[in-house]
């Protein structure tokens, strides 16, 4: 590892990272991050008994992957969380030694209980650890592994990451993994008691050779799998729909995360249809969600970085965590995403830019500028008009974010487009623009809201989300905001708050 570790005088490596990172201006300040070091997947998200718990893969020793622990935070209201101690870390032998990867936690007639995946020599098998009552200390059991191997007679290509529930009078699991030259899977597993597991086959497979390169490429492994059920009350009804996520992962590479619409009865998952989940592409990767205990399903996922490993190195910590978002089934067959209603608390400083008819001259808004902002927009589009919302701009312009929609010619749909490559004038970060279809109805309406947090950007058009990073070199003066249009637009409102901060003190302890 050749990670610049510069100290200030009399600090120790750990104090090192989580002071640069509470100092570097891209850091988020609304959205979860850890510490300092690095974080990536969600990992046994639940709201146990009035708290939600947020774990997540975390390396406390440097912003790279490696040495993955389970960091821990709590909250009571989804927007201010408290760091608790890490609930678990590598073994110093044993079935996970290498690593505590992703898994989810289960209320085990009152144990709380992980069940994730311990790496050792380049593979993963599934382990299970027993919680105390205020899930703060953690017990790994004696046999872990608890399944020993992958399915035997499968060529796979992975075998981590688990979605496990209770059905009637046993438990089920999945496994993500892929099957060599067919595709990435999902295997279902049943057990009486979360420790013996009896292997019931594939859930549902897919095919790696349709489409390799495409947003909705499904990937030769399936990594973080999470079925659940939306409709009424999710109970079994049957105008319920049944989704089932995964991230599409390649031989190294994090494409994106899915999901299967479809039916889940008995053994399988009959799909009707795959959807991009997020069209931010891998800066929205390995969501899990949770239903919580007003019955919301609440789901995260991990904004990746998009600069190069030795800036992030540097700036001492690596990755964010989504906003929370609400997840329910949209009007066209999938999946409506929202951010969690909560987040309004960190509202301030309300600013309602008067309504107007946009024309095609570009107007900036100096009542309304930061690099910590939510705002709501609501449009209608003629057919082959474009709206532009530009965002963290420098004065002169050269650095500049700009989220478009559009309307096609024959006014039947859209596109959401998010414009990077003036983000930054660092050649070195990921400026490629991400786009996706943006569903609307005859009367061209566009429901946009845009949660800005230094590099953080999350942006929700008609329910469909996009997340990205943005980098600009100049971030303290890239705070302009303006909007512009090409065609017939009309600009119905514009509510613009600053974002207080979420966590406030400074530096955050790395082992807390
Ligand atoms: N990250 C974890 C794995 C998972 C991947 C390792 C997805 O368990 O498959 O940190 O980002």
């Amino acid at each position: 590892m050749t990670h610049d570790l510069t100290l200030t005088p009399g600090t120790s490596v750990a104090e090192g990272l989580a002071e640069r990172a509470h100092r570097d201006p891209h850091r988020p300040r609304f959205h979860f991050t850890a510490p300092g070091g690095w974080l990536n997947d969600p990992n046994g998200l639940t709201h146990w008994r009035g708290v939600y718990h947020l774990f997540y893969q975390y390396n406390p020793f440097a912003p790279a992957h490696g040495n993955i622990h389970w960091g821990h935070a709590t909250s009571t209201d989804l927007v201010r969380w408290t760091d608790e101690p890490i609930a678990l870390a590598p073994g110093l032998d044993g079935p996970d030694r290498d690593g505590c990867w992703s898994g989810v936690l289960v209320d085990d007639g009152g144990v709380p209980t992980i069940v994730y995946s311990g790496r050792h020599a380049g593979h993963e098998l599934p382990c299970v650890a027993r919680g105390s009552a205020d899930l703060r200390s953690w017990t790994k059991d004696e046999a872990n592994p608890v399944i020993a191997a992958a399915p035997e007679g499968v060529d796979v290509t992975a075998f981590r990451d688990h979605c496990v529930w209770r059905e009637g009078a046993v438990w089920r699991q999945l496994i993500g993994s892929g099957i060599r030259g067919v595709g990435g899977t999902a295997f279902l597993y049943e057990s009486d008691d979360l420790r013996t597991w009896r292997y019931v086959g594939p859930l549902l497979t897919g095919t790696a050779a349709q489409n390799p390169g495409e947003p909705d490429w499904t990937g030769t492994t399936w990594e973080c799998v999470d079925l659940f059920r939306l409709g009424d009350s999710e109970s079994g009804n049957a105008d319920a729909t049944d989704v089932l996520v995964f991230s599409a992962w390649d031989e190294g590479t994090t494409h994106h995360s899915l999901y299967w619409t479809g039916r889940y009865q008995g053994d399988a998952f009959t799909p009707t249809a795959v959807h991009r989940l997020d069209y931010g592409g891998r800066y929205f990767y390995a969501p899990q969600s949770t239903r919580d205990e007003h019955g919301r399903r609440i789901m995260f996922g991990w904004l990746q970085e998009g600069r190069t490993d030795d800036a992030n190195a540097r700036a001492g910590w690596c990755g964010v965590m989504s906003l929370p978002r609400i997840v329910t089934l949209g009007s066209d067959g999938g999946l409506h995403q929202a951010p969690a209603p909560e987040l309004t608390r960190l509202r301030r400083d309300h600013v309602a830019v008067p309504a107007r008819r946009l024309n095609a001259s570009y107007t900036r808004l100096y009542d309304v500028r930061g690099d910590q902002l939510d705002l709501e927009i609501s449009l209608r589009l003629a057919p082959a008009a474009t709206a532009r919302l530009v965002l963290r701009e420098t004065p002169d312009g050269a650095e500049r974010t700009v989220v478009e929609v559009n309307r096609t010619h024959d006014g039947a749909g859209g596109t959401l487009r998010l414009h990077r490559e003036t983000s930054s004038l660092d050649p070195t970060v990921d400026t490629e623009p991400r786009y996706g279809a943006l569903p609307m109805g005859p009367d061209g309406r566009v429901e946009l809201r845009v949660l800005v947090d230094h590099s953080a950007l999350e942006i929700f058009a008609n329910g469909h989300p996009l997340s990205a990073r943005v980098y600009p070199t100049r971030p303290d003066q890239a705070v302009g905001v303006g909007v512009g249009a090409d065609g017939d637009v009309a600009l119905d409102r514009f509510d613009a708050w600053q974002m207080a901060s979420a966590f406030t003190a400074g530096p955050r302890p790395l082992w807390p």
